[in-house]
């Protein structure tokens, strides 16, 4: 059975007062460009604005927890002061960095609007014969998890572990019977962060 099938209902909610930061690896580029494409899509299309969608790249799935909580407590610390440190300096990188990194028409002083209300960590992880995987997997799964508890933000686990480049394929639409499990994550995070403020 195709994981497809096994995938929640889609509920779309309403992503216009939000702000998502999506960060994601460069190992396994070629899938992971249709991963973010897919997420990016589904949250223009739940109506979060361009502009308040911020992107940042890392080089391997292993940075991405690191990544995530640095980005989210830039925009906390732009939020609450009139400090001209921008995300990318709390990052360690330059602005212009970060601004390369930023989706076209998105600018890096976008952060400074507010803290995200819900950030996605994208990798591709594919098992290779050493035990790398295995470790990799573990470690970002759980030190994602602890970013979101520990933040209170909802941390959306855009992160494929799987055995092979077909499975990869597969998950992020490249074949025929495929599907892209991007625009799940980008749903995902809409309804999360929708609900998140309804919970606080
Ligand atoms: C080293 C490594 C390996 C073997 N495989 C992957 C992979 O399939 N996907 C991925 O995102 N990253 C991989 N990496 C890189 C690590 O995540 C990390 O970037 C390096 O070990 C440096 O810390």
């Amino acid at each position: 059975m195709h994981s497809d099938t096994k995938g929640p209902a889609p509920q779309v909610h309403d992503g216009s007062a939000l702000r998502v930061g999506i960060v994601h690896a460069r190992w396994n580029d070629t899938i992971i460009q249709p991963l973010l494409e897919g997420t990016k899509a589904k949250l223009l299309a739940c109506g979060v604005k361009e502009s308040n969608i911020v992107v940042e790249t890392v080089p391997g799935s292993w940075e991405l927890p690191i990544a995530v909580q640095r980005l989210y407590a830039a925009s906390q610390v732009q939020s609450s002061s009139s400090s001209s440190a921008t995300a990318g300096d709390l990052l360690g990188s330059s602005t212009a960095d970060l601004t390369a990194a930023l989706p076209e028409g998105a600018s890096a002083s976008a952060t400074a609007t507010g803290p995200f209300d819900a950030l996605i960590a994208i990798g591709v992880l594919i098992k290779g014969e050493t035990m790398h995987f295995e470790y990799i997997s573990d470690s970002v799964s759980q030190g994602l998890m602890r970013v979101g508890l520990d933040t209170g933000v909802p941390v959306i686990f855009g992160v494929l572990t799987v055995l092979t480049d077909e499975q990869a394929k597969a998950r992020a639409g490249l074949t025929a019977d495929g599907h892209n499990h991007g625009e799940d994550w980008g749903l995902a995070a809409v309804e999360m962060a929708v609900k998140k403020k309804a919970w606080a």
